[in-house]
Protein backbone atom coordinates (compact mmCIF):
# COMPACT_ATOMS: atom_id res chain seq x y z
CA UNK A 1 0.00 0.00 0.00
CA UNK A 2 1.59 3.35 -1.05
CA UNK A 3 2.19 6.14 1.14
CA UNK A 4 -0.58 8.69 0.62
CA UNK A 5 -2.84 5.60 1.10
CA UNK A 6 -2.20 4.82 4.18
CA UNK A 7 -2.13 8.00 5.59
CA UNK A 8 -6.05 8.59 4.21
CA UNK A 9 -6.82 5.00 5.66
CA UNK A 10 -5.17 5.21 8.64
CA UNK A 11 -7.55 9.12 9.11
CA UNK A 12 -10.89 8.12 11.16
CA UNK A 13 -13.42 9.91 8.58
CA UNK A 14 -14.90 12.93 10.73
CA UNK A 15 -18.31 14.31 10.87
CA UNK A 16 -18.76 17.95 11.29
CA UNK A 17 -20.88 19.55 14.09
CA UNK A 18 -24.30 20.39 11.74
CA UNK A 19 -24.36 24.00 11.61
CA UNK A 20 -27.95 25.64 12.48
CA UNK A 21 -27.07 28.59 10.59
CA UNK A 22 -26.85 27.18 7.72
CA UNK A 23 -30.20 25.05 7.97
CA UNK A 24 -28.92 22.15 9.36
CA UNK A 25 -29.67 19.50 11.91
CA UNK A 26 -33.36 19.53 11.70
CA UNK A 27 -32.96 17.28 8.54
CA UNK A 28 -35.99 19.48 7.35
CA UNK A 29 -34.58 22.15 4.93
CA UNK A 30 -34.02 20.93 1.44
CA UNK A 31 -29.75 21.09 1.80
CA UNK A 32 -29.46 20.36 4.98
CA UNK A 33 -28.83 16.87 3.53
CA UNK A 34 -25.33 17.95 2.83
CA UNK A 35 -24.31 16.74 6.32
CA UNK A 36 -24.90 13.33 5.89
CA UNK A 37 -22.44 12.89 3.12
CA UNK A 38 -18.53 13.53 4.38
CA UNK A 39 -16.80 10.87 2.62
CA UNK A 40 -13.54 11.56 3.29
CA UNK A 41 -11.13 14.67 4.61
CA UNK A 42 -8.97 16.53 2.33
CA UNK A 43 -6.40 17.81 4.55
CA UNK A 44 -5.39 20.77 1.92
CA UNK A 45 -9.28 22.23 2.17
CA UNK A 46 -9.16 22.88 5.78
CA UNK A 47 -12.45 23.42 7.80
CA UNK A 48 -15.25 21.16 6.00
CA UNK A 49 -18.28 23.16 4.53
CA UNK A 50 -21.05 22.31 2.57
CA UNK A 51 -22.98 25.24 2.96
CA UNK A 52 -24.26 27.00 -0.40
CA UNK A 53 -22.43 30.14 -0.08
CA UNK A 54 -19.35 28.27 0.63
CA UNK A 55 -19.43 25.64 -2.15
CA UNK A 56 -20.10 28.59 -4.27
CA UNK A 57 -17.08 30.03 -3.47
CA UNK A 58 -15.13 26.95 -4.07
CA UNK A 59 -14.00 25.53 -6.96
CA UNK A 60 -15.22 22.15 -8.26
CA UNK A 61 -12.82 19.53 -9.53
CA UNK A 62 -14.38 17.10 -11.51
CA UNK A 63 -11.66 14.04 -11.77
CA UNK A 64 -12.07 12.01 -14.78
CA UNK A 65 -11.91 11.53 -18.77
CA UNK A 66 -13.88 13.09 -21.08
CA UNK A 67 -15.11 9.94 -22.40
CA UNK A 68 -15.87 8.27 -19.13
CA UNK A 69 -20.36 8.58 -18.94
CA UNK A 70 -19.83 8.65 -15.62
CA UNK A 71 -17.57 11.58 -15.83
CA UNK A 72 -19.76 13.18 -18.39
CA UNK A 73 -23.14 12.83 -15.69
CA UNK A 74 -21.19 14.52 -12.81
CA UNK A 75 -19.82 17.18 -15.35
CA UNK A 76 -23.25 17.90 -17.16
CA UNK A 77 -24.56 18.01 -13.41
CA UNK A 78 -22.08 20.70 -12.50
CA UNK A 79 -23.37 22.85 -16.01
CA UNK A 80 -27.41 22.21 -15.49
CA UNK A 81 -27.19 23.86 -12.10
CA UNK A 82 -24.84 26.60 -13.12
CA UNK A 83 -21.63 26.07 -11.49
CA UNK A 84 -18.25 25.93 -13.08
CA UNK A 85 -15.98 23.43 -12.51
CA UNK A 86 -12.87 22.13 -13.56
CA UNK A 87 -12.00 19.02 -15.52
CA UNK A 88 -8.42 16.93 -13.95
CA UNK A 89 -7.42 14.17 -15.76
CA UNK A 90 -6.70 10.93 -13.58
CA UNK A 91 -3.67 9.41 -14.27
CA UNK A 92 -5.85 5.79 -14.22
CA UNK A 93 -4.91 3.26 -11.50
CA UNK A 94 -2.21 5.78 -10.08
CA UNK A 95 -1.28 5.93 -6.47
CA UNK A 96 -3.11 9.30 -6.77
CA UNK A 97 -6.41 7.80 -8.90
CA UNK A 98 -6.09 4.86 -5.85
CA UNK A 99 -6.10 7.62 -3.21
CA UNK A 100 -9.25 9.18 -4.21
CA UNK A 101 -10.72 6.42 -4.96
CA UNK A 102 -10.42 2.71 -3.86
CA UNK A 103 -11.72 1.30 -6.83
CA UNK A 104 -9.70 3.55 -9.41
CA UNK A 105 -13.10 4.27 -11.09
CA UNK A 106 -14.39 7.90 -12.67
CA UNK A 107 -15.52 10.24 -11.76
CA UNK A 108 -14.13 11.74 -8.02
CA UNK A 109 -15.76 14.96 -7.46
CA UNK A 110 -14.13 17.27 -4.96
CA UNK A 111 -16.52 19.77 -3.53
CA UNK A 112 -16.95 22.29 -0.81
CA UNK A 113 -13.66 20.06 1.04
CA UNK A 114 -14.99 16.53 0.28
CA UNK A 115 -14.31 14.03 -2.02
CA UNK A 116 -16.80 11.80 -3.53
CA UNK A 117 -17.52 8.95 -5.59
CA UNK A 118 -19.75 7.30 -7.09
CA UNK A 119 -22.31 9.20 -9.15
CA UNK A 120 -25.75 8.52 -8.20
CA UNK A 121 -23.99 9.93 -4.43
CA UNK A 122 -21.99 12.81 -6.94
CA UNK A 123 -25.32 13.80 -8.64
CA UNK A 124 -27.59 14.03 -5.77
CA UNK A 125 -25.18 16.07 -3.52
CA UNK A 126 -24.43 17.97 -6.30
CA UNK A 127 -27.80 19.41 -6.57
CA UNK A 128 -28.43 19.88 -3.12
CA UNK A 129 -25.29 21.93 -2.42
CA UNK A 130 -25.71 24.36 -5.15
CA UNK A 131 -27.91 26.63 -6.23
CA UNK A 132 -29.75 26.39 -9.37
CA UNK A 133 -33.11 24.63 -10.52
CA UNK A 134 -33.75 21.49 -8.28
CA UNK A 135 -32.83 17.84 -10.20
CA UNK A 136 -34.38 15.83 -7.92
CA UNK A 137 -38.68 16.14 -8.41
CA UNK A 138 -40.11 17.41 -5.20
CA UNK A 139 -43.15 14.69 -5.62
CA UNK A 140 -43.03 11.09 -4.32
CA UNK A 141 -43.94 9.12 -7.54
CA UNK A 142 -41.73 11.35 -9.89
CA UNK A 143 -38.66 10.87 -7.17
CA UNK A 144 -38.84 7.24 -7.28
CA UNK A 145 -39.23 7.07 -10.92
CA UNK A 146 -36.16 9.31 -11.35
CA UNK A 147 -34.33 6.86 -8.85
CA UNK A 148 -35.52 3.83 -11.06
CA UNK A 149 -33.97 5.16 -14.13
CA UNK A 150 -30.88 5.93 -11.86
CA UNK A 151 -30.78 2.33 -11.12
CA UNK A 152 -31.42 0.84 -14.72
CA UNK A 153 -28.42 2.90 -15.87
CA UNK A 154 -25.91 2.44 -12.93
CA UNK A 155 -26.87 -1.44 -13.84
CA UNK A 156 -27.93 -2.93 -17.21
CA UNK A 157 -27.07 -0.19 -19.26
CA UNK A 158 -23.24 0.84 -17.50
CA UNK A 159 -23.19 -3.19 -17.67
CA UNK A 160 -24.91 -4.30 -21.26
CA UNK A 161 -24.58 -1.45 -23.33
CA UNK A 162 -21.61 0.94 -21.88
CA UNK A 163 -19.23 -2.09 -20.83
CA UNK A 164 -19.93 -4.66 -23.35
CA UNK A 165 -19.63 -2.73 -26.61
CA UNK A 166 -15.75 -2.43 -26.91
CA UNK A 167 -14.02 0.05 -28.23
CA UNK A 168 -11.17 -0.05 -30.79
CA UNK A 169 -12.60 -3.14 -32.02
CA UNK A 170 -15.53 -4.33 -33.82
CA UNK A 171 -18.39 -5.59 -31.22
CA UNK A 172 -19.00 -9.04 -31.73
CA UNK A 173 -22.53 -10.47 -32.57
CA UNK A 174 -22.67 -11.69 -29.39
CA UNK A 175 -21.60 -8.01 -27.70
CA UNK A 176 -24.50 -6.24 -30.00
CA UNK A 177 -27.47 -8.73 -28.72
CA UNK A 178 -26.54 -7.99 -25.28
CA UNK A 179 -26.76 -4.47 -25.80
CA UNK A 180 -29.57 -4.53 -28.21
CA UNK A 181 -31.95 -6.55 -26.03
CA UNK A 182 -31.02 -3.66 -23.24
CA UNK A 183 -31.61 -1.25 -24.98
CA UNK A 184 -35.24 -2.43 -26.70
CA UNK A 185 -35.88 -2.67 -22.81
CA UNK A 186 -34.74 0.87 -22.03
CA UNK A 187 -36.97 1.70 -25.32
CA UNK A 188 -40.07 0.08 -23.64
CA UNK A 189 -39.53 2.18 -20.77
CA UNK A 190 -38.96 5.23 -22.55
CA UNK A 191 -42.30 7.75 -22.62
CA UNK A 192 -43.32 10.11 -25.55
CA UNK A 193 -42.34 13.13 -23.55
CA UNK A 194 -38.82 14.86 -23.50
CA UNK A 195 -38.03 14.15 -20.20
CA UNK A 196 -37.78 9.96 -18.19
CA UNK A 197 -39.09 11.16 -15.29
CA UNK A 198 -42.15 13.87 -14.93
CA UNK A 199 -41.92 17.22 -16.92
CA UNK A 200 -38.74 18.77 -15.65
CA UNK A 201 -35.01 17.54 -16.28
CA UNK A 202 -33.82 15.36 -13.82
CA UNK A 203 -30.85 13.62 -12.88
CA UNK A 204 -32.52 10.52 -14.83
CA UNK A 205 -31.86 12.48 -17.73
CA UNK A 206 -28.16 13.05 -17.16
CA UNK A 207 -27.50 9.78 -16.37
CA UNK A 208 -28.71 7.75 -19.77
CA UNK A 209 -28.06 10.79 -21.71
CA UNK A 210 -24.08 9.99 -22.28
CA UNK A 211 -24.89 6.51 -22.24
CA UNK A 212 -26.83 6.78 -25.52
CA UNK A 213 -24.16 8.71 -26.75
CA UNK A 214 -21.25 6.22 -25.52
CA UNK A 215 -23.26 3.71 -27.54
CA UNK A 216 -24.04 5.63 -30.64
CA UNK A 217 -20.46 6.41 -30.99
CA UNK A 218 -19.12 2.70 -30.89
CA UNK A 219 -21.89 0.87 -32.69
CA UNK A 220 -24.96 3.28 -33.98
CA UNK A 221 -26.74 0.03 -35.12
CA UNK A 222 -27.72 -1.30 -31.97
CA UNK A 223 -29.87 2.02 -31.69
CA UNK A 224 -31.66 1.50 -35.35
CA UNK A 225 -35.29 2.13 -34.87
CA UNK A 226 -35.59 2.50 -31.32
CA UNK A 227 -37.75 5.87 -31.96
CA UNK A 228 -38.73 6.94 -28.41
CA UNK A 229 -34.88 6.66 -27.57
CA UNK A 230 -33.61 9.01 -30.10
CA UNK A 231 -36.63 11.56 -30.14
CA UNK A 232 -35.63 11.54 -25.99
CA UNK A 233 -31.92 12.13 -26.76
CA UNK A 234 -32.50 14.51 -29.33
CA UNK A 235 -33.81 16.59 -26.15
CA UNK A 236 -31.01 16.41 -23.88
CA UNK A 237 -28.03 16.84 -26.94
CA UNK A 238 -29.56 20.03 -27.95
CA UNK A 239 -28.67 20.73 -24.32
CA UNK A 240 -25.71 23.07 -23.26
CA UNK A 241 -25.00 20.35 -20.27
CA UNK A 242 -24.49 17.83 -23.42
CA UNK A 243 -22.64 20.19 -25.98
CA UNK A 244 -20.26 21.34 -23.53
CA UNK A 245 -18.95 18.13 -22.45
CA UNK A 246 -18.53 16.97 -25.51
CA UNK A 247 -15.35 15.12 -26.90
CA UNK A 248 -13.39 13.86 -30.16
CA UNK A 249 -14.21 9.99 -30.12
CA UNK A 250 -10.46 9.99 -31.87
CA UNK A 251 -8.30 11.45 -29.00
CA UNK A 252 -10.36 8.42 -27.02
N1 LIG B 1 -20.09 3.00 -9.68
C1 LIG B 1 -19.25 3.99 -10.27
C2 LIG B 1 -18.88 3.55 -11.67
C3 LIG B 1 -17.78 4.41 -12.22
C4 LIG B 1 -17.15 3.77 -13.44
O1 LIG B 1 -17.16 2.55 -13.62
N2 LIG B 1 -16.56 4.62 -14.26
C5 LIG B 1 -15.88 4.12 -15.42
C6 LIG B 1 -15.81 5.17 -16.48
S1 LIG B 1 -17.41 5.59 -17.09
C7 LIG B 1 -14.47 3.76 -15.08
O2 LIG B 1 -13.93 4.30 -14.15
N3 LIG B 1 -13.90 2.85 -15.83
C8 LIG B 1 -12.56 2.46 -15.66
C9 LIG B 1 -12.44 1.01 -15.33
O3 LIG B 1 -13.45 0.31 -15.29
O4 LIG B 1 -11.32 0.60 -15.08
C10 LIG B 1 -19.94 5.36 -10.25
O5 LIG B 1 -21.16 5.42 -10.05
O6 LIG B 1 -19.28 6.39 -10.39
Amino acid sequence: MNRLVQQMSSTPNRRRRPDPAAGEGSGAARGSNCKNITIMKLPRYGALSTRRDDVAMTTIRVHGWPVSTWTRTAAMTCIEKGAEYELVALDRFSPEHYALHPFGRMPVVEVGGLVLTETPAIACHLDECLGGPALQPEDLPTRTAMRRWMSICADYVFHDVVRAIPRGRPASAEELAVARTALERVESLVGDGPFLAGDGLTLADLFLAPQIANAREKAPEVLDGLGAIAAWAAGIEARESFRRTAYDPASV
